[in-house]
């Protein structure tokens, strides 16, 4: 628990050219409130105006469609008529971009930071000057691996829980098809390395997996969560080991798997439900309801990204002087092709 000490008076906004040249445009908008630099940076709200909080937002980049999810809740959340000032930064998949960002965002004396980081490690430097410079920060989605004395709290999912009721379901599906002492081999499309998201879902299954001694990872390979590379490395697994071998494919977020479907599509193997291949995913997209609707996907463990509501909620406590929890987890389902046409209809993104 933390209590918040300062933010009493909000700082006025210093000029906004100082942070040179990534961010070289924000501030030289028209009278309108809205400002792209190539859409890397946004910003919809009037500068140098200590009404609105400004929040400066560095998010990972475009990799997925829960990225865009996540990053549209940003935007309907941290709006003008909620009182914010919201600085979009699309990190563009590259980590250093965003500690950089990180590092503009302060020197612009922003009022909080949120950072989506792309991968754990690397962030106590500028989080030590964040919390020197009283920017609380909150870390949405996936974790950092840094002291949290550094920020205020983290926001996201139980990654490892999430691995572990993928594993949980493959498991159960066997068992009522009497196929639970079959062996069985599994291929894994892992998501970023360093990824928090990657790491917990990956140490969830491993740890899930390794109880049952005739499931064997045939191969378990990075796509980086994004759909083009779902199917490239699909495509060399489908080269490298023979098609028949494949029992279960594993992927890390539903766009890899929609990519691995395409490869599996163009080698001609057939996949999901009454077929060789077990398909499992993570996120719960709406497209995947509709590929567990045609049976193809077989199960969809959601990650919610829709937590923006959480951080608004967290700065406003954090305005009005209260303390706020280390930790917000966001609550998440199980969702497969027995129960998708139930549940399609009500699905947010
Ligand atoms: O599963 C994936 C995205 O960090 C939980 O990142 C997030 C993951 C999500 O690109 O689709």
């Amino acid at each position: 628990m933390k209590k918040r000490q300062f933010l009493k008076f909000r700082l006025l906004l210093p000029v906004i050219g100082i942070l040179g040249g990534l961010f070289c445009t924000v501030g030289c908008g028209t009278s309108q409130n809205t400002v792209e630099t190539g859409n890397l940076i946004r910003s919809d709200a009037p500068k140098h105006n200590s009404d609105y909080i400004t929040v400066g937002f560095i998010q990972t980049g475009k990799e997925s469609d829960w990225r865009d999810a996540n990053t549209n809740d940003y935007w309907d959340t941290f709006t003008t008529e909620n009182g914010y000032n919201l600085i979009y930064v699309d990190g563009n998949s590259d980590s250093n971009r965003q500690v950089k960002a990180a590092y503009d965002l302060i020197a612009q004396k922003v009022d909080y930071l949120i950072i989506d980081p792309i991968v754990e490690d690397g962030w106590d430097d500028v989080l030590t000057l964040a919390q020197q410079e009283n920017i609380p920060v909150i870390i949405s989605d996936r974790g950092v691996n840094a002291n949290p004395s550094l920020y205020e709290c983290w926001i996201g999912s139980d990654f490892k829980t999430e691995g572990i009721n993928a594993a949980k379901w493959l498991y159960s599906y066997l068992e009522k098809n009497g196929r639970e002492k079959e062996n069985l081999n599994i291929v894994i499309l892992e998501g970023t390395a360093g990824a928090s998201a990657a790491i917990g879902r990956t140490e969830g299954l491993l740890e899930e997996i390794s109880k049952h001694s005739n499931w064997n990872i045939l191969t378990s390979q990075c796509a980086n969560f994004t759909q083009g590379e779902g199917t490239n490395v699909m495509k060399q697994i489908l080269t490298d080991y023979p098609h028949e071998d494949i029992d279960v494919v594993i992927s890390e977020n539903d766009n890899m798997m929609f990519g691995a479907m395409k490869a599996m599509e163009q080698a001609g193997m057939r996949y999901g439900v009454d077929t060789d291949v077990i398909t499992i995913s993570f996120d719960a997209l709406y497209e995947a309801f509709e590929l567990m609707q045609e049976g193809k996907l077989m199960v969809s463990v959601e990650c919610n990204p829709l937590i923006a509501g959480l951080s608004h909620q967290v700065i406003q406590d954090l305005e009005a002087g209260k303390t706020v929890d280390s930790v917000y987890y966001v609550e998440e389902s199980v969702f497969t092709y027995e129960n998708a046409a139930e549940y399609i209809s009500d699905r947010k993104y």
